[in-house]
């Protein structure tokens, strides 16, 4: 460890030193990797000898995403050394944000689920609790994402180098995973043992990443599973290569879809893996003290895909110590809770009973059992069909993760008050009534290291300077800043910020997409996951209707205004894909127009991932935030703006209803129906699209546009927009909330028009933002949840 700038300037020239004469940047960061990492192992080290002295609680986050970003600049950051060694490379005539572009961030996530899982991690370590996660080490991560002609293509994403990479093989602790075989009834010692015959092996082995926390005093772990062949005997039947070709595929790839992909084999192997490897590896260091399991560890469980945790557990239990039912229940259901991240229906996992029973026989015999006991405990109760059918986990051949997730944990939650709301009144009301005090909610949050301290220095600085330090160990103290939304000069120095990150937000597109962007336009920023719900294409056809009116309106001249997206469609997914296109093609007609490209500007940003959003989310002036009322468990993105000083255009839904209540509907634009409206029209079926287009002759006059091919290049295209619309009744409402969202806009523009009212607004948004901190989700869930103990660290 070093204490002073010249200290570790004279320690990185000697190992730059050492690596040859060549000086290049690629060696500059493999030496500060290096060091970054000596620094880490101490701490880390130390923190796992204090929790094994004091036998600490631990919390054990299973999650199969964990979109961590780049790690380089943020373990710099929260180990205080973030400046000092910018400082000392830059006397030595490097860049230290030249070193960080060299790192390929790991995308072992879709979206929103995967992000939240890294905050929390950098969350738990900060707040200096004993809590680590579990994943999968995908050799492939998400897929990075290029416009051919317009249209997305999917190009394989590597982020695994041959040396120095982010985390470490434990061999070790490598455990083997049956799949397959038959479950045989055989006598032990203690009596009958259930036990797997011939089954298939799989060796899962661990890969850890330490998780620095603020300071450096807490190093957390995070774990990743990585499928090999075993040294035991492969499946009976099946070659060699066959066998050693379907094991490397376990973990080749993390799926690419956020919402519907479900029923494939491989997903199913990939989710056992991870719960199964997971236990094994809790359960070897708590073998002595079984019956106190909950006492000692806690498991959350993030969304239903590592829900295989709560038969997997049972069957450790009864198979491997000889428990019986009743007892392996109690533990099971005392360790275990869940988190719940969607209303979507088609995003509530189902699993084809015959898929279980094949893959996984012993844990399919297990679901069933807990099924069998679960309709019995409710037999006497005197529920009608609909409510056996509603707590039904295994149904015609059909297993519901979520109703088996629920009925195996201890705690649930929804991820936002007016989610978990829905969940405990619609969705889930059947579980709430037979479980009363398991639902609750925690709203999510972001970490402000990553997304304030680490992506926006300057403006973190210039908190700093104007109500002390004290706030990055307690954001709610943002709070203090409110004070200053009425100072001048504080006002100033955050619109100089401001346009600052815009600037370098044009030179990094400029760099990576040779696009240059108006640093004086609004900067309006649409980024998250291409999803009929988040109604990319109402933001599209918004731009169409400016279009047409400074067209048509020779008075109509608005300030410029530079729309951003940024996002990736799952493969599969036709209608999302088609958006990107028909944004792409808009795009390519409004800013060749030398009209209209005064006035609008389309930037789609391509390969949106977490290093994007570093340099996009501190330069917005106005955050997106439109999905369909209802439809977005919370959202995390419209945080991360906030916290910047962005203003919200944004519907009630999800968090963005928090976020109004804390900063005051006064400063964000809010518009769009409410969540009961869009359930009333789903539930009578009575919304008809047609009925908005024939009575607003600008929507009419959109849609004679989009049927004819203005706004699309080729059929496809526009048939299938025009299909969703029309034919399909405009599923998520798009048409409905056109004319209310426009307004909106409009009155952007207006309060645009006075820069010091809207620096203003911009202000009050950050002071209200330290709420949305997860260091207050994180100590909500061990409050209410886990009761961990803070384990403060030598330091
Ligand atoms: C399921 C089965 C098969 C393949 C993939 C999946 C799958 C994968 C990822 C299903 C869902 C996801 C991810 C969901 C997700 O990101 N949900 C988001 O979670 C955020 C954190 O709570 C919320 O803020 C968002 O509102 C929610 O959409």
């Amino acid at each position: 460890m070093f204490t002073s700038k010249e200290e570790f300037k004279k320690s990185f020239t000697n190992r730059l030193e050492l690596k040859g004469t060549e000086k290049s940047l690629e060696r500059a960061h493999e030496t500060l990797w290096e060091m970054t990492c000596e620094w880490v192992q101490e701490s880390w080290k130390r923190t796992n000898q204090l929790y094994e002295e004091n036998q600490d609680k631990q919390l054990y986050y299973m999650s199969i995403e964990f979109l961590i970003g780049r790690v380089l600049g943020q373990n710099l950051q929260n180990l205080n050394f973030y400046n000092m060694v910018k400082e000392g490379l830059d006397e030595l005539g490097l860049e230290l944000s030249e070193i960080e572009e060299l790192e390929i961030e790991p995308g072992l996530g879709n979206g929103g689920l995967g992000r939240l899982a890294a905050c929390f991690m950098d969350s738990l370590a900060s707040l200096e609790l004993p809590g680590h996660g579990y994943g999968l080490r995908y050799r492939g991560g998400l897929f990075t994402q290029h416009f051919v002609n317009g249209n997305q293509t999917e190009q394989p994403t590597n982020w695994i180098k041959d040396t120095n990479n982010v985390d470490t093989r434990r061999e070790d602790l490598a455990v083997d995973i049956p799949y397959y075989g038959e479950v045989q009834l055989v006598m032990g010692l203690d009596g009958m043992r259930t036990k797997i015959e011939n089954p298939e092996w799989v060796k899962a082995v661990p890969y850890d990443i330490p998780i620095v926390g603020a300071n450096g005093g807490t190093v957390n772990t995070l774990r990743l599973w990585q499928a090999e062949v075993s040294d035991r005997s492969p499946s009976v039947g099946k070659e060699y290569a066959v066998y050693e070709r379907e094991t490397a595929h376990i973990t080749d790839r993390l799926y690419p879809d956020d919402s519907l992909e479900t029923g494939k084999i491989l997903r199913l192997k990939q989710q056992y893996l991870l719960c199964s490897a997971s236990l094994q590896n809790i359960i070897s260091n708590h073998k002595s003290s079984l019956e106190k399991l909950p006492d000692s560890i806690a498991i959350q469980i993030n969304d239903t895909h590592p829900a295989l945790a709560v038969p997997e557990l049972m069957r450790i239990l009864i198979d491997d110590y000889a428990w019986d039912w009743e007892r392996a229940w109690d533990v099971t259901t005392r360790t275990i809770s869940y988190t719940n991240h969607t209303i979507l229906e088609e995003a509530m996992e189902k699993w084809d009973s015959h898929l279980i029973q094949s893959l996984l026989p012993r844990i399919y015999l297990i679901i069933e059992e807990i099924d069998r006991r679960f309709k019995e405990s409710l037999q006497n109760q005197e529920k009608d069909d609909e409510t056996l059918h509603k707590l039904s986990i295994i149904e015609n051949g059909v297993i519901k993760m979520a109703v088996l997730a629920v009925v195996g944990s201890y705690k649930v939650n929804g991820v936002a008050k007016l989610h978990t709301e829905i969940l405990k009144k619609r969705e889930m009301k059947e579980l709430n009534e037979q479980f009363p005090n398991k639902f609750h909610n925690k709203t999510n949050g972001i970490t402000h290291r990553r997304w304030l301290i680490k992506a926006n220095q300057e403006l973190s600085g210039l908190i700093t300077e104007t109500i002390g330090s004290q706030w990055m160990k307690e954001p709610e103290r943002l709070s203090e800043l409110h004070y200053f939304s009425q100072n001048q000069n504080f006002l100033q120095d955050f619109q100089t910020i401001k346009s600052l990150k815009k600037e370098q937000l044009i030179h990094h597109l400029q760099r990576d997409q040779n696009i240059i962007v108006d640093p004086s336009s609004i900067f309006d920023i649409h980024i998250k996951r291409f999803h009929g719900y988040k109604r990319q294409l109402m933001n599209i056809l918004h731009i169409q209707m400016l279009y047409d009116r400074i067209k048509r309106d020779s008075t109509y001249r608005p300030y410029p205004r530079t729309f951003f997206f940024g996002g990736k469609a799952a493969p599969s997914y036709h209608f999302a894909k088609q958006v990107i296109k028909m944004i792409n093609t808009v795009a390519t007609k409004v800013n060749n127009d030398p009209l209209a490209r005064q006035h609008l500007h389309i930037v789609f940003v391509e390969n949106y991932n977490v290093t994007q959003a570093e340099y996009l989310i501190p330069a917005a002036d106005v955050s997106e935030q439109i999905s369909t009322a209802s439809k977005e468990a919370s959202g995390t993105g419209n945080m991360k703006f906030m916290m910047n000083g962005a203003l919200t255009i944004g519907t009630f839904d999800g968090a963005n209803v928090e976020i109004f209540e804390q900063v005051g509907q006064e400063n964000a634009f809010v518009f769009g129906m409410r969540a009961e409206q869009v359930m009333e029209y789903e539930k009578n079926h009575s919304y008809n699209p047609k009925e908005i287009i024939e009575s607003d002759v600008e929507i009419e006059k959109l849609m004679e546009e989009l049927v004819k091919g203005d706004w699309t290049e080729g059929k496809a295209n526009a048939d299938f927009i025009v299909g969703q619309l029309l034919h399909d009744g405009d599923p998520y409402f798009v048409l409905k909330d056109l004319q209310s969202y426009a307004k909106a806009h409009e009155k952007i523009l207006d309060a645009y028009a006075n820069p010091v009212k809207w620096a203003e607004m911009g202000v009050k948004n950050i002071a209200a933002s330290g709420i949305f901190s997860s260091d207050r989700t994180i100590q909500q869930y061990s409050d209410d949840v886990w009761h961990l103990t803070k384990v403060p660290s030598i330091y």
